[in-house]
């Protein structure tokens, strides 16, 4: 008989769900109706939409369709909780409430599987990305966010889709090296909150680091991105897994 499975929790990050992308919708629909039933909670950490314009966007189809596919797992007695991106930093309560999920900062320290454990979406860890750092700050000012939102959805989707162009224009003249996190940034958080473990996404290099600091030894664990195929982490008392997430095959592909 198979041992029942040790309460766990489950953590993806950086789908970018887009109408263009049924592909992804598909694997994260599976998903939800699958392995993240048996999970205690599950956690998404930032970039689940390709971009969030606002919350008056939520009755568009994709947007009904995946809040309904996350409000069944969290009725379903599992704890659901998300973290904002750099491209869905917009999600608000609205979606919150319809998802039935919460809203947790970034960072966010827990406890998981009986360990410490630190959330992050990420960005914030890419300090050598000075442009990038400083487009941050532009947009996440609250007088920015309210003057952003005051505009008509298709001026906003506009300036997303500009947004979007410009990142990746940007990226290619990037190194590879400015785009990852910086081991400096990342020492500093492991300090702050007391050498725990950490998890996080968005530079799309899944991988298990270890750093030491201060004589402590800490396992940084890396989300990958879904553009083809992702994975989740499971967390539970034995430790940190790392699950496959395969993209079902679209017609003419
Ligand atoms: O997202 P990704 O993986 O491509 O790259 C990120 C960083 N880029 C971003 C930008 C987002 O992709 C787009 C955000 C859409 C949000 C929609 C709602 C709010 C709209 C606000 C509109 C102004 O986060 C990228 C990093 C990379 O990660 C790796 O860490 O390098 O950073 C950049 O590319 C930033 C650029 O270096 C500097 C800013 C260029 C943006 C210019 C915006 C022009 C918009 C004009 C609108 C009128
Ligand atoms: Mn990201």
């Amino acid at each position: 008989m198979t041992p029942p499975a040790l309460p766990h929790a489950l953590l993806i990050s950086d789908l970018h769900l887009s109408p263009d992308r049924p592909d992804i919708t598909a694997a994260l629909l599976g998903f939800l109706a699958g392995p993240a039933r048996a999970a205690e909670s599950i956690f998404l950490l930032g970039d689940i939409f390709d971009y969030w314009i606002g919350d008056d966007t939520l009755d568009e189809p994709l947007h009904r369709q995946v809040v309904a596919a996350i409000r069944a797992v969290a009725d379903a007695s599992v704890t659901v909780a998300f973290m904002h991106g750099n491209r869905d930093f917009l999600l608000a309560s609205e979606f919150a409430a319809r998802a039935g999920a919460s809203l947790l900062q970034d960072p966010t320290l827990m406890s998981l599987g009986g360990m410490p454990t630190l959330l992050m979406h990420g960005d914030t860890l890419c300090t050598d990305d000075v442009a990038y750092q400083a487009f941050r700050r532009q947009v996440r000012n609250p007088a920015f966010q309210q003057q952003f939102l005051g505009q008509p959805v298709e001026a906003r989707r506009a300036m997303a889709g500009q947004a979007r162009k410009a990142s990746e224009g940007e990226k290619q003249t990037k190194s590879a090296d400015i785009m990852d996190v910086a081991p400096s940034a990342v020492e500093a958080v492991l300090r702050e909150h007391g050498y725990p473990r950490l998890i996080h996404g968005h530079t799309h290099r899944p991988a298990c680091h270890r750093h030491e600091v201060d004589g402590h030894a800490c396992e940084r664990w890396v989300l990958s991105d879904w553009d083809r195929g992702g994975d989740c982490l499971r967390v539970d008392a034995s430790g940190i897994t790392r699950l496959p997430i395969p993209l079902p095959a679209q017609n003419g592909n």
